[in-house]
């Protein structure tokens, strides 16, 4: 069974990565989702990397606040692609779970997106990017959902612009 994996860092996360786990579901591609943290509970995370390996796993997406070292810890227990989304709040407003997730050493990549919604929102659609690599109908779904975004955009236009 093929299928992503969402891990956040805290169920104070959940609220934004859940946008990851809608995109998902919106394309029908399975996801499991769980909360564990790198340094709450180390244990848990690395048991459960290894157990979603054995399970067929694609791609981890993780989400993580503050001094966010989830998305490392994950790359260090697999060589599946980690997608890395950085959790705003606490008094640095993200920059320091960005700075976290984004400055890992060579040869151990993390993925790094945008703070907050619009990069859990993109983490699935990378995760479903790699997917696609070897699904032909999921390719085309997301060339359709582009089309459909360039036709918004092109409406949006029509509604105000001014040409000469
Ligand atoms: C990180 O610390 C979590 O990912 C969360 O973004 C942040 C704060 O966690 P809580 O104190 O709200 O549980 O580990």
């Amino acid at each position: 069974m093929k299928f992503i994996s969402i891990i956040m860092g805290s169920k104070s996360d959940y609220e934004v990565v859940s946008e990851a786990a809608k995109v998902l579901e919106s394309f029908g591609v399975k996801y499991e989702l769980i909360i564990s943290s790198a340094h709450r509970s180390p244990e848990r995370t690395i048991s459960y990397v290894t157990a979603a390996e054995k399970k067929g796993v694609v791609a981890f997406i993780c989400a993580a606040g503050m001094a966010a070292h989830l998305a490392g810890v994950v790359a260090a227990h697999t060589t599946k692609p980690v997608i890395g989304v950085p959790m705003a709040g606490g008094a640095l407003s993200g920059v320091d779970a960005l700075y976290s997730t984004v400055q890992m050493p060579a040869g151990m990549p993390v993925a790094t997106l945008a703070v907050g919604k619009a990069g859990a929102i993109n983490s699935a659609y990378l995760a479903m990017q790699i997917l696609a690599l070897s699904d032909a109908e999921l390719s085309q779904k997301l060339a359709d959902d582009r089309a459909k975004k360039a036709a918004a955009v092109a409406k949006d236009s029509a509604s105000v612009e001014v040409i000469l």
